[in-house]
């Protein structure tokens, strides 16, 4: 493919609710979209990051200055680029992975644009449709977080994520558990704790949870594996699965029993195959996890999240979850499932007046 350029849109767009989490709290979606322009088609990526470097150390503006310095431009020369040359030109470039991520998301969208092949088909998707969980931030009480849940499972949600930290963990638990019975629940502490505390998060056992999501910091595997010794709950990891290589490290570690593969936190869609791949051959479920995307990055992520390895319902909840109105026609949850899109590339695009009003600032990159 012949790029053109990159564009950098960095936009600011209202949750319908703040999210809560271990470390901190969202009440915007702070971002960017890239727009790749290749003579034949143009492209769209969505970058994970948010405006603070709380959930890892990428941040929406940093992310800005080193695709506008280094990546987009490390990209000109390169000879017959395509979305696979893409990593391959930006990797010694340490680290960045969000950046990274959405620079080979819009060129992998305009290179299947092109052709006219579908994500979904691209990555290899068995599935038309994704099973979909909702992730539930911190409340200011039990039961406001009771009424929270209530309202998503009357929506038909198929499973309840709740945030946990050091003091918002047994007695929430407990409550949803008691209120809603049956239910499929689990936990993220987004590395909350530490490897003294495994004691107390042995107390998570007495609910059945499916699963406690990165209980410990990224670059604890060795806590995670003592830890999962003792817990009956699998551990599932998160932050700490920054590529495919880490993701076979975890599992030889006996570190994780489930992997959450979120795209951006590896680096991209072709990477978080990788994954995808190397948890199957293990035999360890994977599912789809979130970073409070628009609809240009979920268009993405429910492609791959149909994908077979992906067993177990993902943080893929539908737009009204986030906002009151989505960039993309809006995701809307059916017997508790969004549907894959069928288009060429992601299947979608931002409308253009909706994205002109959320749009705080725009920069064109050529590529020369
Ligand atoms: O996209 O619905 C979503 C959010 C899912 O909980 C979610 N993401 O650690 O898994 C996680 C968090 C990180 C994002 S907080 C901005
Ligand atoms: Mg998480």
């Amino acid at each position: 493919m012949n790029l053109e350029g990159v564009e950098i849109l960095h936009i600011s767009m209202p949750l319908v609710g703040a999210f809560r989490t271990s470390f901190g709290t969202e009440a915007v979606r702070d971002t960017l979209l890239l727009r790749a322009v290749a003579d034949d088609a143009e492209g769209w990526g969505e970058c994970g990051a948010s405006e603070a470097p709380l959930y890892s150390g990428e941040y929406t503006q940093g992310a800005a200055d080193v695709l506008r310095r280094h990546l987009i431009p490390a990209l000109a020369g390169v000879p017959d680029l395509d979305s696979h040359g893409v990593a391959p030109a930006l990797s010694r470039f340490k680290e960045n992975r969000l950046a990274k991520a959405a620079l080979e998301t819009a060129v992998l969208d305009a290179d299947l644009k092109a052709r006219g092949v579908p994500l979904s088909h691209a990555l290899g998707a068995v599935r038309r449709s994704v099973p979909c969980g909702v992730s539930v931030g911190i409340a200011d009480s039990i039961p406001v977080l009771l009424d929270a849940v209530e309202e998503y499972l009357a929506a038909g949600y198929l499973r309840i994520k709740l945030k946990i930290e050091p003091g918002w963990d047994i007695e929430p638990v407990r409550a949803v558990r008691e209120r809603f019975g049956d239910i499929m629940l689990q936990v993220d502490a987004n590395a909350g704790y530490e490897r003294g505390d495994i004691d107390h998060l042995l107390a998570l056992d007495a609910f059945d949870l499916s699963l406690v999501e990165q209980p410990l910091p990224m670059d604890d595997l060795l806590g995670h594996a003592m830890l999962g010794r003792r817990l009956a709950a699998p551990i599932c990891l998160d932050e700490s699965i920054v590529s495919a290589r880490a993701a076979a490290a975890a599992i030889e570690l006996s570190a994780c029993r489930i992997v959450n593969i979120k795209p951006g936190r590896v680096g991209g869609y072709l990477e978080a195959r990788r994954i995808h791949d190397v948890c199957v051959a293990n035999g360890v479920p994977v599912w789809c996890g979130g970073m409070l995307e628009t609809g240009v990055g979920r268009a993405a992520n429910v492609a791959l999240a149909a994908l077979p390895g992906f067993t177990l319902p993902g943080d893929t909840s539908a737009s009204e979850r986030y906002f009151d109105e989505d960039l993309t026609e809006p995701f809307r949850l059916v017997d508790g499932h969004l549907t894959v899109p069928t288009g060429p590339g992601i299947g979608v695009s931002p409308d253009p007046d909706i994205l002109a009003g959320v749009t705080v600032s725009r920069e064109w990159i050529p590529i020369r």
